[in-house]
């Protein structure tokens, strides 16, 4: 059963966010060990791998997660999701309509980002697991990342979505998780503040603190 808890720490990442001379096996190892409570396979951008280098990633990151029990979410790909049998999948607003797809992922988890209340009011969200707010911070990590909403655009979405999961996205570091904390948020979405730390497993340890 998906829940709260799952959510805490969910890092993102793909081969695009490491940094030099070190490798997603190595990050994401350090990451699990750390006790990320999600992964999410995002391999897109500069240099993200492609076809069948990219589906042969996809399967040994998948089965390091698995070696650790923490689910395996593939980023907007519902076709890589499917053929990897991934635990879920993550769309945006311009991705595959989660309508489209549902009835191929039953028992599996869906997340779709939602930015505002106008995406809110255009999305549906019956066949949703928990949905990812954010830009909260300006991200270094999203080329068409829209402007930052601040961690109050949480609470704005909680009052509409009752008990539904939310996840905080775009921005969040150890310098500012803190004021997301606050707020109703089941967890944090992070790329960078993880992906280029020089002690990962530790800084991995320090946001689990936030959501005890
Ligand atoms: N969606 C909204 S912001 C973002 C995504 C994928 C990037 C988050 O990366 P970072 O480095 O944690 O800001
Ligand atoms: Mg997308």
């Amino acid at each position: 059963m998906f829940q709260s808890k799952d959510l805490n720490v969910y890092f993102i990442c793909g081969t695009q966010d490491i940094p030099e001379g070190r490798t997603i096996q190595e990050v994401l190892k350090e990451a699990l060990e750390g006790g990320i409570t999600l992964y999410q396979f995002r391999e897109k951008g500069n240099g993200a791998k492609t076809g069948q280098d990219k589906v042969a990633l996809a399967k040994e990151l998948q089965a390091l997660c698995k070696s650790y029990n923490v689910p395996f979410i593939v980023n907007d790909d519902v076709a890589l999701a499917e053929e990897v049998d991934a635990d879920g999948i993550h769309v945006g607003q311009d991705d595959e309509a989660v309508d489209d797809f549902n009835n191929r992922f039953e028992g599996k988890i869906i997340g779709l980002s939602i930015g505002n209340l106008e995406e809110l009011n255009a999305s549906d969200l019956t066949y949703v697991d928990y949905i990812g707010v954010g830009p909260i911070f300006a991200t270094p990590s999203k080329d068409d990342a829209s402007e930052p909403v601040g961690p109050k655009m949480i609470e704005t979405l909680r009052k509409e979505v009752g008990d539904l999961l939310i996840v905080a996205i775009g921005g969040i570091s150890l310098d500012n998780v803190q004021e997301v904390a606050k707020t109703s948020a089941d967890g944090v979405s992070v790329i960078s503040a993880i992906a280029r730390s020089p002690h990962v497993t530790e800084t991995v340890h320090k946001f689990l603190q936030y959501f005890k």
